[in-house]
C-alpha cells in the first residue's frame, strides 16, 4: 500500500517534470482477418478489438521493440470484443506459422484448444492487459497491481463525490479517509461502466474495488455494492449504458475502468448536463473536453475532475520484451526469470522480473507506475497518450 501511494505521488511529479515520451506516431492498421497476409515468422499483437486507441498505443510500443530487434510485428484484432472472434483469428495465424502471439483477452475460457495447437507449433504466447489462464501463457504483463488500481479508483470516486480536489501530496487514501470521517450525508453510490461482462482485466479491478469498499471507513457512508453496467468496449453500447445511468439517477459517480467507457460516459454526462461525475481509467487525448486543463480551473465545473492511467505505450514495449525473451530462450516466464529492455520512453535500460501472480498460479510482470491526470498535469499528457 505504501509503495502504491509513492507511485501515485511520483507518477504525478514524473508526469510534470519529464514529459519525454514519444508522441503517437503512425497508427497501426488492424484487421479482422489473418488470411489475406503472409504472417510467417511475424510477431502478432492482438488486442480485444479494433478501433480502441488504448490497443493502438500498446501496439505502437510493441512494434517499436520488435522492430528494434530486427523482427516484424503485426497488429491483428477482431472487430468484436469476443473470445470466439479472437480464437478464429488465432487459428488462422497458426496455419500461417506466426512466431509469437501477444494478446489481451476477451474472456477467461475458450482459448485452450487453439492455444494447445499454438504450443505444438512452437508459437510463444504472452498475455498483456487482460490475462490468459496460467497454463496458456509464458507470463502476463500488467501495468501495476490490480489491488492498487481498484482501491485508488474507489478513493478517487469518494473524493469526487465529496467535492474534493486531487490532493497536492497525491495521498488519495488518506484524503478519502479524512473526508469521509466528517461526512454524515446520505449514502454515496457508485456505478461502474465496464467493458464486457467476461473481460478478465476489468473484472479483476472491479473485485478489488468491492474489496476496498469493505473497509470500515466506508461503512454507512458509501454503498458496498456497485451498480455495474457493461458497454462491451463499444462506443455506441457504452453510450447507451451511460444514458441508462443518467435516466435512472441512482449513482453519484460513475467509475469506468475502460478508456472506451470513459469517453462514452464523458460525452453522455456532458451533453445531458448531468450532476453525475466521472472517474476511471481514461486516455488524456480522449478525455480532454471533459476534464480541467489549467491549474486555475475549478475541477468540478467538468464532468471528470480527475482520472488515472499508466503509460500504455510502455505496456506494449514490455510485452514485446517478454515475448522476445521467451523466443530466444532467455526468459521462461517462471517466477524469478528476467528479461531486459534497452532504454525506452523515459527509462534507461531496465530489467523486468517475473513474480507470482496474486490471483492465479502463473507468473506476472509489472510494467511500472500509474499516473493520476488532473488539472495540474493534464496539458502535458494530451499529446502523449
Ligand atoms: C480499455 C481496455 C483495456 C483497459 C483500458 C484501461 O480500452 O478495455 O482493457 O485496460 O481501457
Amino acid at each position: 500500500m505504501k509503495s502504491w501511494k509513492k507511485f501515485l505521488v511520483l507518477g504525478t511529479s514524473v508526469a510534470l517534470a519529464i514529459g519525454t515520451l514519444a508522441g503517437c506516431g503512425s497508427k497501426a492498421s488492424s484487421s479482422g482477418t489473418a488470411s489475406s497476409n503472409n504472417l510467417a515468422g511475424k510477431h502478432v499483437f492482438m488486442f480485444k478489438s479494433t478501433g480502441n486507441t488504448f490497443g493502438d498505443l500498446m501496439y505502437e510500443g510493441f512494434q517499436e521493440v520488435i522492430t528494434a530487434a530486427g523482427k516484424e510485428a503485426v497488429y491483428k484484432s477482431p472487430a468484436e470484443t469476443t473470445v470466439a472472434a479472437q480464437v478464429q483469428l488465432i487459428d488462422e495465424m497458426i496455419t500461417q506459422k506466426v512466431a509469437s502471439l501477444t494478446i489481451s483477452t476477451n474472456g477467461d475460457t475458450g482459448y485452450n484448444d487453439v492455444l494447445a495447437k499454438a504450443e505444438k507449433a512452437g508459437i510463444k504466447v504472452v498475455s498483456v492487459d487482460s490475462k490468459l489462464n496460467p497454463e496458456l501463457r509464458t507470463t502476463h504483463i500488467d501495468p501495476t497491481s490490480q489491488e492498487g488500481i481498484g482501491s485508488s479508483l474507489i478513493q478517487c470516486a469518494t473524493l469526487i463525490a465529496l467535492g474534493q480536489e486531487y490532493p497536492s501530496d497525491g495521498n488519495i487514501a488518506k484524503a478519502a479517509e479524512t473526508a469521509l470521517a466528517t461526512y454524515s450525508g446520505k449514502e454515496i453510490k457508485f456505478g461502474v461502466l465496464s467493458a464486457s461482462i467476461d473481460t478478465p482485466v476489468q473484472n479483476g479491478w472491479i473485485a478489488m474495488m468491492e474489496k476496498e469498499l469493505q473497509l470500515p471507513m466506508y461503512q454507512g457512508k458509501v454503498s458496498p455494492s456497485l451498480d455495474k453496467k457493461y458497454g462491451n468496449d463499444d462506443l455506441t453500447e457504452s453510450t447507451t449504458q451511460a444514458q441508462a445511468f443518467v435516466a435512472e439517477g441512482k449513482v453519484d459517480v460513475i467509475i469506468s475502468p475502460t478508456t472506451v467507457g470513459m469517453a462514452a460516459a464523458g460525452q453522455t454526462l456532458k451533453s445531458s448536463n448531468s450532476s453525475i461525475k466521472l472517474t476511471g481509467l481514461g486516455l488524456p487525448s480522449e478525455m480532454q473536453t471533459f476534464m480541467p486543463k489549467e491549474a486555475s480551473d475549478n475541477s468540478f465545473d467538468f464532468v471528470c475532475p480527475y482520472m488515472m492511467l499508466w503509460d500504455v505505450i510502455d505496456l506494449g514495449r514490455v510485452s514485446a520484451g517478454a515475448v522476445l525473451g521467451a523466443l530466444d530462450g532467455s526468459f521462461d516466464g517462471k517466477v524469478g526469470s528476467k528479461f531486459s529492455l534497452k532504454a525506452f520512453g523515459e527509462y534507461p535500460e531496465r530489467t523486468f522480473e517475473a513474480i507470482q501472480h496474486p490471483a492465479d498460479d502463473g507468473s506476472l510482470v509489472y510494467e511500472g507506475m500509474p499516473y493520476v491526470f488532473h488539472k495540474g498535469n493534464m496539458k502535458t499528457w494530451i499529446s502523449k497518450l
